[in-house]
């Protein structure tokens, strides 16, 4: 034990309790909500580092405070592996997550009452690309459009370009938060070009699967921005990046900073830039195709058990269960069941769903987080398993019991990166 952990547990048991807690609790289920991952143990080291007390308001070489040199090295190091990944003409790193790096974007090309194209909530968007509540929601006059679960969740360019002919949007968003399919860069750029929209496309849950070469990248279609966190399936810390042409480059850092955000989580921006050199390494493409696989694998071990999948299945590293078509009953009460067996998931609406949010139709399920743990598929079909026994008999306690033993003692053969043991 170090000795930072061993003041904590003197001087704050309570707190040191709950986190040995948290550890135990990750080390002994399996993690399958899509935007969730354990990173590198190096970026937990960078995390609890002294980089934490700094302020750094403005940029490498353009800060309004002293002491920057061994700050301004590590964004350095951050946005130059970044745009080298991403092949991206400008990087921002501050951003302190997904919502306020969308945001960001939204305030430095927006006017209030402009007219945007996103995703609808229900069909995979994110609350940030126009839900009704959320502030963006209510500042631009968003038209979203769907997908056809039918079609396996494809969207109709038809209908969108009709959409985007009649209403002259200033921009187009594409991207998603639970949408299992890829998307069409191509056709989206063609319309905003067609109608002289700008493109942004928000791949948060993707951000590591496009660095790792395994699905396009929309900076290669010529997006004017692309945004993603870097948690997901990245694999670093929690942040976000900003990646937009050279020609909107200062307009996006005013936007950040000062326009947004304060002092940039330096700690974090140091966690983020060892993630994009994790990144840059031949074997995160082998992680990101293992990812892939074991998403084929556990969508289809699923389906063959009788589970519907919006869309019918996967392309990307996410599925949603329709719970209601599967097995009668909704999200809410599935991922409680399965929270019981230490299977983690989250409960999902569904295309349409006539369930409200909290109790949902779906589950929405992901294998970045099993993948780094060094599942592949022959767990998949362990897990798929596991899943439909528990979700055929959500009830009965000595099913789950014994599912849960099962569960445990296969992970406690998978140690979880940074968790020692
Ligand atoms: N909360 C994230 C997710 O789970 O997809 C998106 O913000």
């Amino acid at each position: 034990m170090d000795s930072n952990r061993t003041l904590l547990q003197n001087n704050d048991p309570e707190i040191y309790d709950a986190l040995i807690g948290e550890e135990a609790r990750q080390a002994a289920g399996i993690e399958l909500i899509p935007s969730e991952n354990y990173t590198y143990p190096e970026v937990i080291a960078a995390l609890g580092s002294v980089f934490t007390n700094k302020y750094s308001e403005g940029y490498p070489g353009r800060r309004y405070y002293g002491g920057q040199e061994y700050t301004d090295v590590i964004e350095e190091i951050a946005r130059t592996r970044a745009k080298q990944i991403f092949r991206a003409e400008h990087v921002n790193v501050q951003p302190l997550s997904g919502a306020p790096m969308n945001v960001a974007v939204y305030m430095s090309m927006l006017q209030p009452g402009d007219t945007v194209l996103g995703m609808d909530l229900s069909h995979g968007g994110h609350l940030t690309h126009g839900a009704p509540v959320s502030h963006m929601g209510t500042l631009y006059n968003w038209i979203r459009y769907k997908t056809n679960p039918e079609a396996q969740g494809a969207i109709d360019f038809d209908a969108l370009r009709k959409t985007a002919v009649e209403n002259k949007p200033r921009m187009i968003v594409c991207g998603f938060s639970s949408y299992p399919r890829n998307l069409a860069y191509a056709q989206f750029k063609s319309i905003a070009d067609e109608v002289g929209a700008l493109t942004m496309a928000d791949i948060s849950h993707i951000g590591g699967l496009v660095a790792g070469g395994v699905l396009d990248n929309p900076c290669d279609f010529g997006f004017d921005f692309v945004t993603t966190t870097t948690h997901k399936s990245m694999r670093g810390p929690r942040g976000g990046m900003i990646l937009c042409k050279a020609e909107f480059a200062k307009t996006i850092d005013k936007s950040v900073f000062p326009g947004l955000q304060g002092g940039p989580h330096m700690n974090n921006i140091c966690g983020i830039a060892i993630t994009m050199g994790k990144a840059l390494k031949p074997d995160f493409k082998d992680y990101c195709e293992k990812v892939l696989t074991n998403a084929q694998a556990l969508a289809s071990d699923l389906t063959g058990g009788g589970a519907k999948l919006v869309t019918g299945g996967t392309s990307n590293h996410m599925m949603v269960v329709d719970c209601v078509q599967s097995f009668d009953f909704n999200g809410k009460v599935a991922e409680k069941a399965l929270d019981e067996v230490s299977i983690t998931c989250n409960k999902q609406i569904v295309p349409d769903d006539p369930n409200p949010p909290l109790r949902p139709s779906g589950i929405r399920l992901g294998t970045p987080a099993a993948t780094t743990r060094g599942f592949g598929v022959a767990e998949m079909k362990k897990l798929s398993d596991w899943m439909l026994r528990t979700l055929a008999n959500p009830q009965d306690k000595s099913v789950l019991a014994a599912v849960k033993a099962e569960v445990e003692e296969l992970c406690s053969r998978f140690p979880v990166p940074g968790i020692e043991r």
